[in-house]
This record gives C-alpha cells, structure tokens and sequence, in this order.
C-alpha cells in the first residue's frame, strides 16, 4: 500500500495511474472493479480555494487528490422543479422514486418526474431547522414486502429527538399501511440542529441509522457518551431492537443500538455494493467534512479530534487532529463543501462509475464523483457544478440513471448520453 501512495505522489498531478492492490475479499464471488486495473486519469485537485486551517492530513489520499474527468458521454436534465425542500430520495423497483420532503410529505415520482398525490399516513415530524420528514430506505425486498424505513425529528417531552419510523406502501402508492415508530433517540433536546438522519439495510437486513449531536457546545459531547444516541450510528432490527452481532461498547449504560461513536452532524449513509461495508459523510464545523468507512465499535473522534475550527475560527477543543483509539476519515475536505446523501452507482450505463461514491454537496453546490479502490480515495470530480444548486440527496434509479433532489425543490436526472 505504502509504495503505491508513493507512487502516485510521484506521478501527480501526471496522468495514468496504473494500481493493482491487494483484493479484498469479494463476498459475493463477483469481480471487484474498483481493485482492477482501473486507469485513472488525474488532474490537479478540484478544490482551488484555499485551505481554512493549516492542519496536516494523517496520510496522502487523505484530501485533495487529483481531479478526474468523466469520459463516458453523460447529461442530465432537470425533470421536476416543484418539489417543496426535498430531502431524501430512494429508488423503488418498479422505476418509480420514493421521495421526502423535510416538511413531512412523502410522495412518489415516475422516473420522468411526475409526482404523485402526498401519500397518507406519515407521523406527524416536527419540521423545523434542519429537522423534519428526513432519510428514506425501501427495503431490498420491496418487491415482495413493499417495506419503507424513514428517519424523522420529532418533539418529545424535553425537547426533539430523531426518530425511526416503517410502514407498507400501498399498492396505489398514496398511503402507508401498518406504519409504526420502531425507534426513538433518547436524550432529547431544545435545538433544531443535527438531527442526521439518513437510514440504510445492510447486508443482515439490519438497518443503521446516523444521528447528529445537535450542535450545541454543552451538548455535543454526547457524542462520546456511550449511553446517549447522539452523535451516533445505531444498528437495529427493522424492530428497532439492537441487532445481532452488535459491537459492545464499555461504559456506564452503554446501549446495544450503538454501531459507532464520535460522530458530529452524519447526513450520508451508503452501502459498497461488493463488500457490503457502511460508508458515512459528515459535516465538520468550519472545514473537517468528512467521509469514514465505519467499522463496528470503532469511535470516530468528534468532538475530540476534527480537521475543522469552530465557525469563529478557534480550535475545536485541544486542536487535534489523531489520537489513538480514534478512527481517521478516509477522505476530508478544507474547506467545507457541506456533504449531505450519498451513494455509490452500481449500474451499467456509465462503466468508469461503477462503484463510485457519489456524495451531494449543499454549500459547495454539486455533487462530488469519488473513485474509491481499496477503500481510499484515489480522485475527484465536481459534477452538475454549474448548476448551483444545494444537492441534498441521490439514488440510483433500476434504469441505471442517478437521480438527485435540491434544496430548491428540483429533481435531476443524470444518464448516459
Ligand atoms: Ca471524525
């Protein structure tokens, strides 16, 4: 591994990056594209602004690599513009799209981005800030099942928490039936901040769900509390009891939901579609976003360590940046590009996209093409930049497309040409 980074420090910002790394074990006995000898094309690194802080990165690859350029001819066309602040979007197998929107409406589009009616049924969210009807998930088995899984704020005696709620989506797809609140975070506080909360069934058909800590100084050190949901990932049955094979996290009260820890305000879940790992984006303060490979019972070190400042510019904390017993982002960004949804493509239409991580940017305005090989990050390419739009979240469609919402309401298409 260490040679290959120098080889590449070498050959930057050079193009053709021939690298051939150790495979990691496919589990479903299909070739891995992302560990082939894929050749990369590198440019200079897509972020040209200058760096907010002057921290150093714990390894090369760690942030601003080298640029890509996608060759496959692809467009993308604005296919719906009245949506009212979406936030999640998920693919339903049918063609159709499943759709949130933070004020607590649900609703589904045709690929062509023809909505359908609110749909019924919803529990009542509690919309305001950065909380409302929030992340979507329609189980892999949707279509036997017609299961869906949705994240959501809620006002609670104390405050609101983030919550997880599932119901059956109807056969006419204008109402949820049999819908019930599987889990709700404890700790319950007055903000509207940092709720999270994207939602998504791994491989054991658990669901992990990300929590925000809510932001505020004196709260977001539960982040590290072992015995509070915030600032968390939780894995759990889709009972929303903790699932088997949970990691066991020492500390007083420690609860068995927990899958990760130290997390500061997580809007990105996705899973790799070879090795079924969880990947998750989070928003750092001012710089310090960061993309982690989640691995259980690890603590991924907000708000001890952080390549971000407070939005005054002071130091989080002591200023640091590693610690042992701390998990490293595999990919951060200086300054904030602001990392909402994310998914990685796993359809045909574009090859040189195959199992990329594709992660919408709300501040920086486009969505941002990874190309991950044994789990690091080996480029970067801004996408749809020149539409200025605050990407919220993106799904890939059974067509191959990937479809993207906006803060401003539209619903995007992305598709080969
Ligand atoms: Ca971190």
């Amino acid at each position: 591994m260490k040679k290959m980074v120098v080889r590449i420090l070498l050959v930057l910002p050079l193009v053709s990056i021939f690298h051939a790394c150790e495979k990691p074990e496919p589990i479903d006995n299909k070739p891995n594209p992302t560990d082939s000898t894929v050749q990369l094309e590198l440019g200079p690194p897509v972020e040209t602004r200058s760096t907010v802080t002057k921290y150093t990165s714990a390894f090369m690859g760690q942030t601003r690599v080298g640029g890509l350029k996608t060759k496959t001819p692809f467009s993308f066309e604005i296919i719906n513009t009245s949506l009212t602040e979406p936030w999640g979007i998920g693919a339903l197998p049918n063609g159709k799209l499943i759709i949130t929107q933070q004020n607590g409406i649900m609703r589904v589009s045709t690929a062509d981005g023809i909505l359908g009616p609110n749909i019924a049924n919803v529990p009542v969210v509690k919309f305001a800030g950065q909380g409302g009807l929030l992340g979507i998930c329609v189980d892999p088995d949707f279509q036997s099942n017609r299961m869906l899984y949705w994240a959501f704020s809620e006002s609670v005696s104390g405050g609101s928490i983030t919550s997880v709620a599932k119901g059956r989506l109807s056969e006419s797809e204008d109402a949820l039936e049999s819908v019930s609140v599987i889990y709700r975070s404890n700790t319950p506080y007055n903000g509207n901040l940092h709720f999270g909360a994207r939602i998504v069934m791994d491989k054991s058909r658990n669901l992990l769900v990300c929590i925000g800590e809510r932001s505020d100084a004196s709260i977001r050190v539960q982040a590290q509390s072992v015995s509070s949901s915030l600032g968390k990932v939780i894995r759990i049955t889709t009972d929303g009891q903790p699932a088997l094979g949970n990691p066991m996290f020492s500390g007083a009260g420690a609860l068995a939901e927990l899958y990760t820890i130290g997390h500061r305000n997580p809007q990105g879940l996705a899973v790799h579609p070879i090795t079924g790992d969880i990947w998750l984006g989070e928003f750092g303060p001012k710089a310090g976003d960061e993309i982690n490979l989640l691995v259980a019972g690890k603590n991924y070190g907000w708000p001890i360590i952080t390549y971000g400042v407070e939005y005054n510019g002071q130091k989080v904390g002591d200023g640091i940046q590693q610690k042992e017993n701390m998990e490293q982002p595999v990919y951060y960004w200086d300054p904030a590009i602001s990392p909402s949804g994310m998914t990685f493509y796993r359809g045909k239409l574009v090859p040189e996209w195959e199992n990329n991580l594709f992660v919408c940017a709300l501040g920086s305005t486009h969505i941002a093409r990874l190309h991950i090989a044994n789990n690091k990050v080996m480029g970067e390419e801004r996408l749809l930049a020149s539409e200025s739009q605050r990407f919220r979240d993106i799904t890939q469609g059974v067509d191959g497309a990937l479809y993207a919402v906006t803060d401003a309401g539209r619903l995007y298409r992305i598709t080969k040409n």
